[in-house]
């Protein structure tokens, strides 16, 4: 087990949060049980994700990281004052999603979705798997981070037992911003069912201003479920939990879990990172999220209801 440094005082969405010991915490690190699947189930199911440290391949995923600086250094968005794979970013620059980055590279392609991760899932789920063909790469730049959510919302309209791969490209320390958790918030359905049933692309078609809206390919429900971690915290209780991710490290977890990440208080620095998504393959897929060119949450996605 590795020496875990105090967690400095951080910051989520622009609110300081509650450095009590019952309220900020590390992440468990289930690398200890990384052969024992059983084991890894049960955690799973009781704490709503898996932090596996050191799992993977450190030189792949760095690889993979030399791919998307060189890629933003194409177009722009490094400094290029320092070499690329500091990922420096211009001021003001950064993309919350590269998706094209994502599909062209061999490296990325190769580490998300064969070998080490994809075995993963499938020993498991204890069946054959799928993924997403979508996937969200980020370059986080200084300010604030993701706010509070499910993905459920994002991504529900196929089976609701896939899980999000959250890996970071290159180490994280904690004033780049990594993501967090909201302890034991996957169990909070009473909390929940106002919100994570709704669907980020359905919309009222009874209500004119929803409707115009939606046809215009706008959002009518953005899936943010708080825009205040702390306050968020305070009403569900259990700690927010986070750490300083390593390359090679992933967190997957489901789609009831709340999460949201910490603030990048860099100068400049990009925080680099994917999440991808595994289910099994015999369970339905959501369609927004398939094919070379997905629809995504673009006007071919959107549905209208009667409310
Ligand atoms: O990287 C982030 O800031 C957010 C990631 C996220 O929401 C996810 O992995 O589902
Ligand atoms: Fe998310």
């Amino acid at each position: 087990m590795k020496n875990l440094a105090p967690i400095p005082p951080l910051t989520s969405y622009g609110h300081d949060l509650d450095m009590d010991e019952d309220k900020i915490g590390q992440l468990r690190d289930s690398s200890d049980a990384a052969e024992n699947f059983p084991e890894l189930r049960q955690r799973l199911e009781e704490d709503g994700y898996l932090y596996m440290r050191g799992y993977l391949d450190r030189e792949k995923v760095l690889a993979a990281r030399s791919s998307i600086t060189s890629h933003l250094a194409k177009e722009g968005i490094l400094d290029p004052e320092h070499p690329n794979d500091a990922a420096i970013g211009k001021k003001g620059e950064g993309l919350v999603f590269m998706p094209e980055p994502a599909r062209q590279s061999e490296s990325i392609q190769e580490l998300l979705y064969s070998g080490e991760l994809t075995d993963f899932y499938r020993r498991l789920y204890g069946e054959e798997i799928t993924h997403y063909d979508f996937t969200w790469l980020r370059a986080m730049r200084p300010g604030k981070g993701t706010n509070p959510h499910c993905d459920l919302p994002y991504m529900g309209r196929g089976t609701h037992k896939h899980l999000t791969c959250w890996l970071p490209y290159g180490d994280i320390t904690y004033d780049l911003g990594g993501l967090m958790i909201l302890e034991g918030s996957h169990k909070r359905m009473d909390m929940l069912d106002k919100y994570v049933f709704r669907d980020v692309d359905s919309y009222c078609e009874n209500r004119p201003e929803e409707k115009k809206r939606a046809e215009e390919g706008g959002w009518t429900f953005t899936g943010t479920l708080s825009r205040n971690p702390p306050a968020l915290r305070d009403s569900f209780g259990g700690r927010w939990l986070t750490t300083e991710f390593e390359a090679g490290d992933f967190l997957t977890f489901g789609m009831f879990l709340v999460h949201a990440s910490v603030d990048n208080k860099t100068r400049n620095t990009l925080r680099i990172s994917s999440d991808s998504r595994y289910q099994k393959a015999s369970e339905q897929i959501d369609e927004r999220w398939i094919g070379v060119n997905p629809p995504g949450h673009t006007k071919a996605a959107k549905l209208g209801r009667i409310c």
